[in-house]
């Protein structure tokens, strides 16, 4: 399997919480390596902006406002097949149906809140890394 990036985000119920790194060593753990990290105050447009592509379900102001209620920690992922990888490390959407020992598993709240973000694919991967990145943030 190829070398990939993935984009990862630890959302506002975490780092309210101090998850910060107990979540990036699950991310160390699993072989990923942290090639970028910055941790960010994300206004409700830009929050909209990310998750676009669910701008019509109902849940979008929802999400976008708790996406802005509090710090962010965007990191991007670097591993063999890091995009599954981190969407297994990252466990189900909903954290009653994740796995145990997955991250949702452990700290999610609820689906809505759920403490991390993970591409999920390549073509989305690559366009959520250069929302939040320029190559130069990039250190492989
Ligand atoms: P994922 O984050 O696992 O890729 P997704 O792309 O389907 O899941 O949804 C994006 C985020 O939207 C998800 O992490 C939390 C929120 N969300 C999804 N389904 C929801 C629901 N039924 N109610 C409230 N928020 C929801
Ligand atoms: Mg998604």
């Amino acid at each position: 399997m190829a070398t990939e990036r993935t984009l990862s985000i630890i959302k506002p119920d975490a780092t309210k919480r101090n998850l910060t790194g107990k979540i990036a060593a699950k991310f160390e753990e699993a072989g990923l390596r942290i090639v970028a990290s910055k941790r960010i105050l994300l206004t409700k447009e830009q929050a909209g902006k990310f998750y676009a592509v669910h701008a019509e379900r109902p849940f979008f102001g929802e999400l976008t406002e708790f996406m802005a209620s509090g710090p962010v920690v965007v990191q991007v992922l670097e591993g063999e097949g890091a995009i599954a990888k981190n969407r297994e490390v990252m466990g189900a959407t909903n954290p009653a149906d994740a796995a145990p020992g997955t991250i949702r598993a452990e700290f999610a709240e609820s689906v809505g809140e759920n403490s991390v973000h993970g591409s999920d694919a390549p073509d989305a991967a690559a366009e959520e890394i250069a929302f939040f990145f320029s190559g130069l943030e990039l250190v492989g």
